[in-house]
């Protein structure tokens, strides 16, 4: 169990989902510091100190600062002394889970969720952000298929066959979808997937604002499908 270490992380950021269900999963202790971004705490001289690139999540562990979930995870595997799978499998899920914290998360929040419920992620004149989110759909159509027949076909219960940190990596960041009522009946295997990946401990703990969010805008739109 590392000494002294302290989490960094909003609860509407989707990255520091995965490594506070890492934690969690495997019991290590830490405390946690929200960062209000909408407040732009993430943008004050002492959190530039911890991350001049001001993203969330960050850890600070023995007086060292790590960002990019990735690397955070990949840290504390290391330092908290949790077996690695075997080197193939290992590789596989570390690519979902880079995969998933960059291109995903871009293509899925930024190109897409982001510009449609965040001013400051629109770009400025709606022709330009209206491409940006058509285009973003496309990508996101294409991920989506990607995850269906490649990695969940076959009736295949988890991403890589037996359950991995890939699996919730890669489900957080599929959520944000939800936040613009997104409809999944395309990707069958994919809605199967997130309930099973929903079900897991932590995940609701973890993804507590996530779904008081999803859950209102639901609501307002007069649907029940999920939850
Ligand atoms: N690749 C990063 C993604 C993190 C990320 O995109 N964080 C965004 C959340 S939307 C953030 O902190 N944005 C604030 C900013 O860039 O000022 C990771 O894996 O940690």
């Amino acid at each position: 169990m590392p000494d002294d270490l302290k989490v960094y992380a909003s609860c509407v950021v989707a990255p520091c989902r995965p490594v506070l269900l890492f934690l969690k999963e495997n019991g290590v202790e830490y405390s946690y510091v929200e960062i209000n971004v909408l407040q732009n705490e993430h943008l004050t001289p002492e959190f530039l100190e911890k991350n001049p690139k001001h993203t969330l999540p960050v850890i600070e562990h023995n007086g060292i600062y790590i960002s990019e979930a990735p690397a955070i995870i990949n840290h504390l595997h290391d330092t908290c002394k949790i077996p690695r799978l075997s080197k193939e499998v290992q590789s596989q899920v570390d690519q979902l889970v880079s995969w998933s914290c960059e291109q995903l998360h871009w293509n899925i929040g930024f190109s897409y969720v982001y510009p449609q419920i965040y001013s400051e992620f629109a770009l400025e004149d709606s022709v330009s952000n209206n491409k940006l989110i058509e285009t973003g759909i496309k990508k996101i159509c294409e991920d989506l298929d990607t995850l269906e027949k490649s990695y969940l076909h076959s009736n295949k219960s988890w991403l890589l066959g037996v359950r991995t940190t890939a699996d919730f990596t890669v489900a957080s960041i599929v959520v944000v979808l939800e936040l613009v009522n997104f409809d999944f009946k395309m990707w069958p295997n994919v809605i199967n997937w997130l309930e099973r990946v929903r079900s897991l401990p932590g995940w609701g703990e973890v993804h507590k604002f996530h779904d008081d969010v999803v859950r209102q805008i639901r609501e307002q739109n007069g649907s029940s499908d999920y939850f």
